[in-house]
């Protein structure tokens, strides 16, 4: 059986077919027939199928009365109505803003429609507040005020008519693949395109660019005025469609006067010829359009540095038209449709605003209460502060990982200790946030639960069910009601029985799609039977629209008229700001972070997927060679990374993506695979005046060597009692007892978990004979060789004559050719005598297949560097080895790799 749903990653949304037996997911391919990626999946999408195994999900609710106790498993009966009463209580002793929810940009529309409605329609605050504040807030605050509202005014079939593309503070190529495939499509279809890259880092998105622009960080704001300081000079300005279109430029030309591209240069730290090219090419192409990310918008300036990417669509009248606009990448599958239900502290549905008291009443009429509260919620950064002040008393977290993705993770743990009530809401039973909940409550995933999502183009996809959800879990937006019913009796409002008394998730979708009647993004024409015959629509869709008629929806403001009172769009003046934090003498480089290709945000499911380590096996600080020489380090060492809050230690490796004076950390890695809580505990919380967004790329670290002489590497396969995800939650208890540890897991079809110790005393024998224990390395079978006056021990496990468990003490160099022992299953012979031998090094023979570069199709580094060597070029190199011919993420890495091994030639 096929069911048909979208893949719950990245704002692509992609169209996904889940095949399954109904009690099982097979496999999953690409929706040939969605529009936004016609049977297209990138790495993530393709192994979703992999992620729904029951093992590691929460299946039960559990409850602990007491702090520090364990949880025990309750009924929902009994999760649901102590949940209600701590939450009464709460709210008798210290009002409805004692309490908050804290959701997610991943929730499905209806979900997040009954969260935000319970917290403002029946609590009676506006402590409700998402993820989507860390990610889309800025791009959200700029389009309001610019463009009058919050509609990215693009569709991705622009990419195929622009004549130049700018991107902005994004690297598609590793975090909205399909959308990149259909970037590299279109310049494949018209060469003569021009894509410019602005960031920091060499990515494989920058480096697939005509232009790279590898601006200072934090610098952007400079790099547009300056290019429209160039446009005014060189006349590319549309001062016709400026006149009748928009408000506000002249003071904006004034701002710009003095920013010429040499000053600009200075402080963007690129070539001032460079600024010029891409100002030329932007106003001298027919189309033009940007896109842009959390490059800008993670920024104590987001907002601005969206206004002034903006006003260059608006001061040439590229917008309206294909090819043309302003398009701010959505991160989350669904933040868009947050945004649509008003599911953030500061909105109200439908694109109303809490500060407008007629859409406050508009909301209260909707909702059939007397009143919304006025006073704006308390956002992300701020709710978890006022915890951590003991302000906010009990805190409802859904779908979402706090404790490993907010800045300033010290404040969120001293946040989520000091509240009284913590509930987690909750797929996985054990990320990083679940340690402090009181109350987990299983909830429904991908495949399990129905609802409507919208992407990062405006497209509202309906997202059916395959498979009942594991053990007790439940749908979220079921979750919300049934507690709001029990919740109102408590507060005095017995009508929530009423308010919350939804039978089916589509009386929802009805509720909000008639909340949007009248309003910019007015679906009054939608509903799952339309969206099930004529496909995934993009808003608006009014009633009596016509499903066919879609080109008229693709574009918004193709008549010049924007959604501000006057109907002209604004130009904003920027603030000329840098990053909030700065490099000094003490923290002299700058810490950048982001996303890696194949990991999603805290791992709870991409880092169950053992093919998914392959292109990146461990956590890890990137930086210029010369930085590390500077530090004494070589690539590969252990560095201590501090920075005014905390302190971290990474593998250090050096990178030619990165320039000098800053250092790049992916944002996945936190306590479930490190010994620490990765890079946020080195971030800072300060944040965007407008949009509250914080600051997450930016913050001042130092680097020193470490020594940790005493390694160890633990290796154990899969085998039928125990997943390798389930034998890397056994072990990460453990993480935190060494003054370095990571966890990850290796292979395919054999997979394993792997621990990388190093510490910096000898490790206890007790410690060795209990992870021993653990990983069942402590039978008569294994294979022993001790040389205690090198402090070598190594033991191992083989069965069937495959290595299938290893635990390798005081030296770790063959730890990589191991790995490929075990995982491709490798004959053991060579193994044996290595083993009982005094070597360390791995046996010259044995040469490992080094990083997987193409996950779909299994080719290895070294593969492809040996094609390379044989004088192949990209598509002889395609032609043998079939690298990159599937979902095609690794594409721009070979590229890169066939480019570099060409010029070295
Ligand atoms: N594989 C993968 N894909 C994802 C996700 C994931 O976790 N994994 N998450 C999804 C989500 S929620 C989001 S929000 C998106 C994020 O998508 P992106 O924003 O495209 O990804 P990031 O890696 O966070 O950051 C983009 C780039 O901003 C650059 N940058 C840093 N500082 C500056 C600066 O001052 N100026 C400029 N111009 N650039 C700067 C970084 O070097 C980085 O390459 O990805 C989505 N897609
Ligand atoms: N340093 C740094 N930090 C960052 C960023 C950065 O670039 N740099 N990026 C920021 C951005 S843009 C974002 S969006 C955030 C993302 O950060 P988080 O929101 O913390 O990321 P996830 O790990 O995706 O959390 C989603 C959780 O929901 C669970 N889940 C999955 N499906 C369901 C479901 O159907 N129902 C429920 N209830 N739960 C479910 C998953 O298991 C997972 O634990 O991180 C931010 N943090
Ligand atoms: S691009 Fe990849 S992660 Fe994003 S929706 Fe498509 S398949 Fe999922
Ligand atoms: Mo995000």
């Amino acid at each position: 059986m096929e069911t048909r749903a979208t893949c719950p990653y990245c704002g692509v949304g992609c169209g996904v077919l889940i095949e399954h037996d109904g009690g099982r997911i097979h496999s999953v391919r690409g929706d040939p027939e969605h529009p936004a990626n016609f049977g297209r999946l990138c790495t993530k999408g393709s192994t979703l199928h992999l992620t729904a195994r029951p093992e590691t999900r929460l299946l039960y609710p559990e409850l602990r009365s007491v702090r520090g106790e364990p949880r025990r498993r309750v009924g929902w009966d009994e999760a649901i109505g102590s949940a209600a009463e701590r939450f009464a209580d709460v709210i008798a002793r210290h009002g409805p803003d004692a309490v908050a929810f804290y959701i997610s940009g991943q929730l499905l529309t209806e979900d997040y429609y009954v969260f935000n409605k319970a917290m403002k329609g029946l609590i009676g605050s506006n402590n409700v507040d998402t993820n989507s504040r860390l990610c889309m807030s800025s791009a959200v605050a700029a389009y309001k005020q610019t463009l009058g509202a919050d509609a990215p005014p693009c569709a991705y079939e622009d990419f195929a008519h622009a004549d130049c593309l700018l991107i902005a503070g994004a690297n598609p190529a590793y975090a909205h693949p399909v959308a990149f495939r259909r970037i590299e499509d279109a310049k494949k279809a018209r060469p003569g395109m021009k894509i410019i890259v602005v960031d920091p880092r060499r990515t494989d998105t920058a480096s697939a660019a005509d232009l790279h622009l590898a601006v200072l960080p934090g610098t952007d704001i400079w790099l547009y005025d300056a290019m429209l300081h160039v446009l005014l000079a060189e006349d590319l300005v549309d001062h016709a469609f400026v006149a009748a279109h928009t408000t506000g430029f002249d003071a904006l030309r004034e701002h710009v006067r003095t920013v010429t591209p040499e000053a600009a240069a200075q402080v963007c730290g690129v070539p001032a010829a460079d600024i010029v090219t891409a100002a030329r090419w932007w106003g001298g192409s027919p189309a033009a359009m940007s896109l842009w990310c959390q490059g800008l918008n993670q920024s104590a300036h987001g907002t601005h540095n969206g206004t002034a990417l903006i006003a260059l669509s608006l001061a040439t009248g590229k917008i309206g038209r294909p090819g043309c606009g302003p398009f701010s990448l959505t991160g989350q599958p669904n933040a868009m449709g947050g945004r649509e239900v008003g599911g953030l502290a500061n909105l109200l549905p439908a694109h109303r605003d809490l500060g407008n008291p007629e859409h406050r009443a508009e909301v209260a009429r909707l909702w059939v209460v007397d009143s919304v509260p006025e006073k704006p919620g308390l956002t992300a950064v701020e709710l978890f502060r006022a915890a951590a002040e003991g302000k906010v008393k009990a805190i409802w977290i859904a779908c979402t990982n706090p404790a490993q993705s907010l800045p300033e993770l010290e404040v969120v743990r001293e946040a989520l200790q000091r509240c009284e009530f913590v509930v987690l809401q909750e797929a996985y039973r054990s990320t990083e946030t679940a340690v402090f909940a009181d109350l987990m409550l299983p909830a429904a995933t991908w495949g399990e639960k129905e609802g409507t999502v919208t992407n990062s183009e405006r497209r509202i996809t309906h997202v059916n069910r395959a498979l009942p959800p594991p053990g007790e879990a439940r749908p979220d937006w079921r979750i919300v009601c049934d507690f709001a019913r029990a919740l109102g009796p408590l507060i005095g409002r017995p009508e929530a029985q009423c308010m919350f008394g939804y039978e089916r998730v589509e009386a929802i979708f009805a509720e909000h799609a008639v909340s949007t009647a009248g309003r910019d993004l007015d679906i009054t024409g939608l509903d799952y039977a339309l969206l099930d015959a004529a496909g995934p629509q993009q808003w608006p869709f009014p009633a009596g629209a016509d499903a066919a008629d879609a080109a008229g929806r693709a574009r918004l403001y193709a008549d010049g008229r924007f959604a501000t009172a006057d109907g002209r769009a604004r130009f904003v003046v920027p603030v000329h700001a840098t990053t909030v934090e700065r490099v000094d003498a003490r923290y002299p480089l700058h810490l950048n972070s982001g996303r890696l290709r194949d990991q999603w945000h805290g791992m709870s499911r991409t880092g169950k997927v053992a093919r998914l380590y392959s292109h990146v096996d461990e956590a890890r600080i990137e930086l210029h060679a010369d930085d590390l020489a500077e530090n004494g380090v070589a690539s590969g060492d252990l560095v201590k990374v501090a920075s005014r809050r905390g302190e971290i230690v990474l593998r250090a490796v050096a990178s030619g993506e990165v320039r000098r004076g800053q250092a790049f950390v992916a944002m996945h890695w936190g306590r479930n695979v490190l010994n620490s809580g990765g890079v946020n505990v080195l971030t800072a919380g300060d944040f965007d005046p407008y949009s509250k967004q914080p600051e997450l790329k930016h913050a001042a670290i130092r680097i020193d060597r470490i020594d940790l002489p005493h390694q160890m590497l633990l290796m154990r396969a899969e085998d039928g009692g125990r997943a390798a995800a389930e034998q890397a939650e056994a072990l990460a208890p453990w993480l935190e007892r060494f003054a370095y540890a990571s966890l990850a897991l290796a292979g395919r079809d054999n997979a394993a978990v792997v621990m990388r110790i190093a510490h910096d005393q000898p490790i206890p024998p007790a410690w060795l004979e209990e992870l021993d224990a653990l990983l069942g390395l402590d039978t008569d079978d294994a294979l022993s060789y001790v040389d205690s006056r090198r402090g070598v021990s190594k033991r191992a496990l083989i069965a069937a004559d495959r290595l299938v468990g290893l635990r390798l003490a005081g030296e770790t160099v063959a730890g990589a050719w191991l790995r490929d022992v075990m995982v491709e299953g490798r004959s053991t012979a060579e193994l044996r005598r290595w083993l009982l031998a005094p070597l360390s090094a791995p046996p010259a023979a044995a040469k490992g297949r080094g990083r997987v570069i193409c996950n779909c199709l299994n080719v290895a580094e070294n593969d492809i560097a040996a094609a390379i060597a044989g004088g192949d070029d990209f598509d002889a190199l395609q032609a043998k080895l079939k690298c990159g011919t599937s979902c095609g993420s690794c594409v721009p890495e070979i590229r890169r790799l066939v480019a570099a091994g060409t010029s070295a030639a």
